[in-house]
């Protein structure tokens, strides 16, 4: 299928590309370089550099003999999307074009504006080129496991059923997001929904969880493929943190109680996700959601399971319990649905012993890199 990867430089964008290219599809990737320059702006570099997508996907085809064409502009211009649709005519389009982090749309005022704008501004600017140029492709959205919050029922795939004074019908599962970040997501789907009942779009948006990793298959050790791997407070996703703290001996960085549980998943899955959805697309006129993560654990887990992989690697990891700079829950009822990937058939890669233990060795060959004072700086959520 020809497959367009929007947002084709980012940490799940370039894996994504590789890893469709890989599996025979005529890839496209396009990118603005947004999350680079905001890493730049905000002192929060990557663990190390990452070469430019362009030159990532010359070395794609001069090391594997795999190619992904690069486009570099902005998709929140109607010129330029309009543009890379009416070239490509994609099959299906992969959209991860957004501002993609929490804390970051919590700083200030401008930075709540940039990802309020970029992000349902690219997605209405999808919904349109779609429109205009490929109207029977079918659209994976990325969206996140955030949108639903932390309700106290057990969270649905997507789809409530519901029956009220005696009649039932089928509604989204409530959404109470967290962050502005979040709150993008929600409004997102809210928008695919709307055109989806309207103009028949298809459209698959995955609520994924938070991911780790670094390794997929088409990087096979090879570093110069390796997406970033952020470690400071804004990019960084927790448990990538709290393995480059415990490489550096920074006590692990736990948010208030340390009861905040998530459903996470390996970089490898969110590949497999996201392939078996362009390869089983949704129906016309479906609004299909997928609960995408593959096991669920609190923040403490996480940390007393980076604090064993330390032990084995003979690192002292010490753990502190940090005045927590969001406003969330920290002890919760959690319990989603998440059987429709598995249905598609994904094969999940577990957080065992052996891929944190392989994932910290990897990190510890950087550890002269890491600069400590990026990992907190305390972005509060309070006004
Ligand atoms: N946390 C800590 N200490 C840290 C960092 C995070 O205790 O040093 C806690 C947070 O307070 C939160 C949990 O760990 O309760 C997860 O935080 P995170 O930074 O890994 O994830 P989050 O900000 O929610 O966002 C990430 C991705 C985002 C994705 C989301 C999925 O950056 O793009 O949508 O995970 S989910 O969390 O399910 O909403």
């Amino acid at each position: 299928m020809r497959v367009l990867v929007l947002g084709g430089d980012g940490y799940l964008g370039w894996p994504t590309a590789m890893h469709l290219a890989a599996q025979g599809h005529e890839v496209m990737a396009a990118d603005n370089y947004l999350r680079r320059t905001l890493m730049l702006e905000q002192d929060a570099e990557a663990l190390f550099p990452v070469p430019t997508l362009q030159e990532r996907a010359r070395l794609l085809k001069e090391r594997r003999g795999l190619e992904v064409a690069v486009r570099i502009g902005d998709l929140a211009q109607w010129d330029f999307i309009d543009r890379v649709f009416a070239e490509f005519r994609p099959e299906a389009i992969v959209h991860y074009a957004e501002q993609p982090s929490a804390p970051y749309s919590m700083i200030d005022r401008r930075a709540a504006d940039l990802t309020l704008k970029n992000n349902l501004g690219v997605t209405f600017n999808v919904i349109q080129a779609m429109s205009a140029h490929a109207p029977d492709a079918h659209l994976v959205k990325l969206g996140t496991m955030g949108e639903y919050g932390t309700p106290n029922i057990d969270i649905e795939e997507g789809w409530i059923e519901i029956e009220h004074k005696g009649r039932r019908d089928k509604f989204l599962f409530p959404r109470a997001a967290g962050s502005l970040y979040h709150t993008t997501k929600v409004l997102d789907t809210d928008l695919l929904w709307f055109y989806v009942r309207v103009w028949g779009l298809r459209v698959t948006d995955l609520m994924q969880g938070p991911v780790y990793g670094l390794e997929t298959g088409e990087t096979a050790g090879d570093e110069a493929l390796y997406p970033f791997l952020n470690y400071d407070e804004l990019f960084g996703t927790v448990l990538n943190r709290f393995m480059v703290q415990a490489a550096v001996g920074y006590p692990l960085t736990v948010y208030g109680a340390g009861g905040q549980t998530r459903g996470y998943l390996n970089l490898r899955d969110t590949l497999q996700c996201v392939r078996l959805s362009v390869e089983n697309p949704a129906e016309p006129g479906e609004l299909r959601i997928f609960n995408q993560f593959v096991e669920t654990f609190s923040v403490n887990d996480i940390a007393e399971r980076v604090q064993a992989s330390g032990a084995r690697l003979r690192l002292e990891v010490k753990v502190q319990n940090l005045p927590n700079p969001r406003k969330e829950m920290e002890e919760h009822h959690y319990n989603p649905a998440h059987t429709g990937l598995l249905e598609l058939g994904l094969a999940p890669h577990l957080l065992t012993d052996d891929v944190m233990d392989a994932m910290m060795e990897t990190i510890l060959r950087y550890r002269g890199r890491i600069v400590e004072n990026r990992i907190f700086r305390g972005v509060h959520w309070r006004r």
